[in-house]
């Protein structure tokens, strides 16, 4: 039997090119050397305010993004988080195992509710122990996240761990598979902190569906280093995540892609990037459009049905394992 893997990412605002080369794109790769399960964690979104017809929209926007950047119905199971109440009724286990304190510090909450200060919801101070049951639902071996995740992926091992000891076997206890190069992608307008869809300002952050005028523009302006030299070099932050960007988009080497700029300006590789990257998102603009209702809809009808024998189990373990007789596992 391959290994399971399982990932998500949450439906709100628009996916940037971090989304993408930090998670959908090893998800694509994953995918044929694994059992694979890729989530739309909308009941994660809600854990700060949303609108709801735009949540409606971007529920369905990101399962067409999770198609058209590659990942085969076919082979993977793609779904949406809510279509099966056995998340949110094992979060409810899982919660009477996780401690208050260690959920007090998971970094992102911490940031999260410092950004928010007064309406800091429950669900915020729960998040983690949700997307741990989406993990678990599916006795997931392997957990490909950015780096930002790494803590969520510590405690789900730990309450899995805790679980088994306490009530008996009946977690696969999880590992995060976190890659070497693109793990974070940072913002062109600040390359000391990540490329995200929260940023301040729009134009650190490259959408998927921009339009190639946008894409040009954003990386026009990107902050470069002090000097010329179009180097990979720690030290040089800007150029280093520029170079990043374009090497994980073309697939060539660093020492080929450093020749290839020795010698040029920065307009230059600017301008080179806008270029490979405006090619990389036309035909998967395409795609994204090409995906009408009917067939989505038939995609994740298939992928609830899939994704259901295997949560229903393993709910259904957890409950006996617990003492809680009678209950309902089905819906
Ligand atoms: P944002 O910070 O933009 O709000 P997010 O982390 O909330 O992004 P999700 O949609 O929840 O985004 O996550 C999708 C995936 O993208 C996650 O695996 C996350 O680790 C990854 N990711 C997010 N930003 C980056 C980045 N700048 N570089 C690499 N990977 C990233
Ligand atoms: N917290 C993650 C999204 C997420 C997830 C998951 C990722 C929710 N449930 C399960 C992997 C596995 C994020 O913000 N990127």
């Amino acid at each position: 039997m391959p290994k399971r893997i399982l990932s998500g990412a949450q439906p709100t605002g628009n996916v940037h090119l971090g989304n993408y080369l930090g998670a959908l794109r090893n998800w694509v790769t994953l995918q044929h050397e694994y059992q694979s399960f890729f989530c739309i964690v909308n009941l994660h979104a809600v854990t700060v305010p949303q609108d709801p017809k735009l949540l409606a929209e971007k529920t369905r926007e990101l399962a067409r993004i999770y198609l058209a950047v590659g990942i085969d119905p076919d082979i993977s199971t793609v779904f949406v988080q809510s279509d099966l109440p056995q998340h949110a009724e094992l979060t409810w286990i899982l919660n009477c195992v996780a401690r208050m304190s260690e959920l007090e510090r998971m970094t992102q909450f911490k940031d999260k509710a410092r950004k928010q200060s007064e309406n800091v919801t429950a669900g915020l101070f729960d998040y983690p122990v949700l997307m741990a049951s989406d993990i678990l639902l599916y006795q997931t071996d392997l957990v490909p996240v950015g780096e930002d995740q790494r803590q969520h992926l510590e405690l789900t091992r730990d309450l899995a761990i805790r679980f088994n000891r306490d009530y008996g076997d009946t977690f696969r206890v999880p590992q995060a598979y976190i890659p070497k190069v693109g793990a974070r992608i940072m913002s062109l307008s600040d390359p000391t902190k990540k490329m995200s869809k929260s940023d301040d300002d729009p134009n650190g952050c490259v959408m998927l569906l921009d339009d190639p005028e946008a894409v040009s523009r954003k990386f026009k302006r990107a902050v470069t280093d002090s000097g010329t030299e179009i180097t990979f070099d720690d030290s040089r932050p800007a150029i280093t995540n520029l170079l990043t960007i374009y090497q994980l988009l073309t697939g060539q080497p660093t020492g080929e892609i450093e020749s290839h700029f020795a010698g040029k300006g920065y307009a230059l590789l600017k301008q080179d990037l806008a270029d490979v990257t405006v090619e990389f998102l036309r035909p998967f603009q395409e795609r994204v459009k090409g995906i009408g209702a009917e067939e989505l809809n038939r995609i994740l009808g298939q992928g609830r049905e899939k994704a259901r024998q295997i949560a229903g189990t393993t709910l259904a373990n957890a409950y006996a394992a617990m003492g809680i007789v009678g209950a309902c596992t089905t819906d």
